[in-house]
């Protein structure tokens, strides 16, 4: 089965993701790897940190002359600012010590104070780097590698803004062919009136030193039939995406297909009509209310699911009540550099954690050792 591990905190020396089961034979380079990290710093919005952070990528294992040899592939993304200065090598230090400045006026919204109740800290700052959503390059690195796989198998996935704080885009929903040009948005957002609105909402939160949370659409293009399943809870394809999506940093809400919609219509309303296409001798559903799963298994339509993001927590002038953990006193929470928003970028990861479901699911059904047995046994596998 495919998997992967992530580690490494936001301001330490480096991410590190390992990524295990995928077959021998997919041709991966650091180059692709590093065109989807910057895909991800893509987005109006975002703070300084972007502009510098280079996202340097290294093939520490598991790929011998552009090919996966079948063994576990592990990546490492060194952070700009440990590399190229000192500046958090003394607050970040594996070493035994202690900080000069622990964090204790926490952010509501944000891990801190659950995580210092959790795990026992008196600093922040214990929690903040890990629930910090750099976190999140290192899953896009080990996307990269999903994408490719399925890219095989005719799978292409991509994401779009569909809303920015309050502004909705009107558009019509894009195809793969669209994506350079939801790309070149900065807001990643295909209707590019309601982007214009979207960008100024932006920058009216950055002017008043507060945040924006919005919505993205990730969109799955030939998933074939058959992946996921309705016998067990846990094999269910859509709580697979579900689960997968709900856990990039922030997000509060995963839709599949125009799941809150629907429930409020009634059922000859509500579902995907199907129809018999002779010339492609398969089955046809025009809409995609249920998202491209019925009862846990991809149907073959097209695959959409959303999730909304809650404005971040980090607010670059603090005015929510909170509490210092030392004193208990009222005050409000410390400082950090921050973005205004990263609902472009998480789109992008979103895309990243569909494509690490959708290629799990995949290898679940189809199997093979090197990527020759992969592509053959799916291509045997007619739906009837
Ligand atoms: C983040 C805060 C900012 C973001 C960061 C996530 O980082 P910093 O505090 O270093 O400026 O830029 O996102 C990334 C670095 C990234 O690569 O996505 C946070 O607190 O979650």
């Amino acid at each position: 089965m495919l998997r992967f591990l992530t580690a490494g905190e936001s301001h330490g020396r480096a991410l590190m993701v390992i990524v295990e089961g995928l077959p021998a034979g997919l041709a991966v380079t650091v180059e692709d790897i590093q065109s989807e990290l910057s895909r991800r710093r893509l987005g109006y919005g975002r703070g300084p940190r972007q502009r510098f952070e280079q996202d340097e990528v290294t093939l520490v294992g598991g790929v011998r002359h552009g090919r996966t040899l079948g063994s576990p592939v592990a990546i490492e993304i060194q952070n700009t600012e440990w590399f190229r200065s000192d500046k958090w090598h003394e607050e970040m230090d594996p070493a035994p010590g202690a900080t000069k400045a622990p964090l204790t006026r926490v952010r509501p919204g944000h891990a801190d104070l659950a995580g210092m109740q959790k795990y026992g800290f008196d600093d922040a700052r214990d929690v903040l780097e890990r629930a910090s959503a750099r976190e999140t390059a290192a899953r896009v690195a080990a996307g990269t590698l999903a994408k490719l796989l399925l890219g095989h198998i005719g799978v292409q996935v991509m994401s779009h803004v569909i809303q920015m704080g309050a502004v909705r885009s009107n558009a019509m929903r894009p195809t793969f062919a669209d994506l350079a040009a939801v790309d070149e948005s900065p807001v990643r957002c295909f209707d590019s009136d309601a982007a214009a609105r979207m960008i100024s909402e932006v920058e009216l939160a950055a002017k008043e030193g507060d945040s924006l949370g919005g919505i993205i659409e990730v969109i799955g293009f030939g998933v074939p039939v058959g992946l996921g399943s309705h016998v067990h809870w846990d094999r269910k394809l859509d709580a697979l995406l579900a689960q997968a999506v709900m856990s990039i940093q922030a997000v509060k809400g995963v839709e599949i297909g125009d799941g809150f919609e629907v429930a409020g219509r009634r059922g000859s309303a509500a579902h995907d009509a199907v129809h018999w296409d002779d010339q492609t001798a398969g089955y046809v559903r025009e809409t995609a209310l249920a998202g491209g799963t019925e009862g846990g298994i991809s149907n073959g339509g097209l695959l959409v699911v959303r999730a909304a993001m809650k404005p971040l927590a980090t607010l670059n002038k603090p005015s929510l009540p909170t509490v210092d953990v030392v004193t208990k006193d009222s005050t409000v929470s410390f400082k950090e550099r921050t973005d205004v928003t990263a609902v472009p970028a998480m789109g992008v990861v979103a895309e990243t954690m569909v494509s690490l479901v959708l290629a799990a699911e995949a290898q679940r059904k189809f199997g093979g050792d090197s990527l020759t047995e992969f592509c053959r046994n799916a291509a045997n596998a007619t739906a009837r």
